[in-house]
């Protein structure tokens, strides 16, 4: 039997294998290549433009953090927008709380969703939640247009800066989410990674333009085995809530949600940062 391997080029001298059962799809959309594989390791999973997105085995990581701690932060939100994760993996973990009343999720390719909901229904499984509104647009244009103080959280699930995810590591787009968000309002966004030097430039640039927005801009890091290193960020940014001092830890444990990857330690230890990121940071 032949061999399948996905093979994703993490630097120009560095490699990551899966050792793939099938190919499942394989398409170019107007926006992206976008291919589903499956994979004993990390059962199936998706690619654009030849990058992991999501597997079935470490995704729980990514939504869990990208949603928990905001949520933990203020449980009071009730208004959430969710910029790309075409997968549901972030609307998933949001529609698991009972006071949050709209998610609006704006991703520019509707077919990342479609195909998620054919081969990936552990993600995209509560994209049918009433609360939740799909919209196929960009999301740069979308908070251009909404008016301000709308949203009380935004969740940026995007790409990396190259291909349609660029204007997602924009000032711009910054700026006009400060501008949607209520005054006590949280940003999230994806971060990059500090490891190799490629990621670690977008990084250092997303945070010096969200430093210069938001009075309080903070990051966190989680394991990821299938991303560049292993190491990732995202980005908390706020108006008003600091993500250490004011989170209720004991009210988000009365809630009684049961996660994989996210408990109040992992809250708090997740913005302990190694010396390298945060003298990054401080250079941003
Ligand atoms: N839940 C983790 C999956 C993702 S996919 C990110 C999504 O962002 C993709 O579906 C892509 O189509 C969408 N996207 C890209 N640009 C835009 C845009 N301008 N407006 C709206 N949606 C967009 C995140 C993976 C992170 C990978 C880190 N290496």
């Amino acid at each position: 039997m032949l061999d399948l391997w996905y093979t994703e080029n993490h630097t120009d001298n560095v490699r990551f294998s899966i050792k793939t059962n099938k190919q499942l799809h394989s398409e170019k959309s107007d926006f992206q290549q976008i291919d589903f594989f499956e994979s004993e390791e990390f059962g199936t999973f998706f690619t654009l433009d030849g990058l992991m997105m999501v597997n079935e085995k470490d995704e729980f990581v990514y939504h869990d953090m990208i949603t928990h701690v905001a949520m933990a932060t203020n449980p009071n939100i009730k208004k959430v927008l969710v910029i790309g994760g075409g997968d549901g993996g972030t609307v998933r973990e949001l529609t698991r709380y009972d006071s949050i009343e709209q998610i609006d999720m704006v991703e520019i390719d509707e077919r990342v969703v479609r195909l998620s909901q054919e081969y990936l229904p552990i993600t995209a499984g509560k994209l049918e939640d009433p609360r939740v509104t799909l919209l196929f647009e960009d999301g740069l244009a979308y908070v251009k247009n909404k008016e301000e103080g709308y949203y009380d959280l935004i969740l940026v699930d995007s790409t990396d800066p190259i291909g349609p995810g660029e204007g997602l590591f924009s000032h711009d787009f910054y700026n006009n989410c400060f501008r949607v968000l209520t005054d006590d309002g949280i940003l999230i966004n994806q971060h990059e990674s500090p490891y190799y030097p490629s990621y670690a430039h977008e990084m250092k640039r997303a945070h010096s333009k969200i430093k210069g927005l938001f009075p309080i801009t903070r990051v966190y890091q989680f394991h990821m085995p299938t991303y560049p290193s292993g190491h990732w960020l995202f980005g908390f940014a706020s108006k008003k809530y600091d993500p250490l001092k004011d989170a209720d830890l004991e009210a988000w444990n009365k809630l009684g949600l049961k996660t994989k990857y996210y408990n109040t330690d992992i809250h708090t230890g997740a913005f302990a940062l190694p010396t390298f990121v945060k003298e990054m940071l401080n250079d941003a």
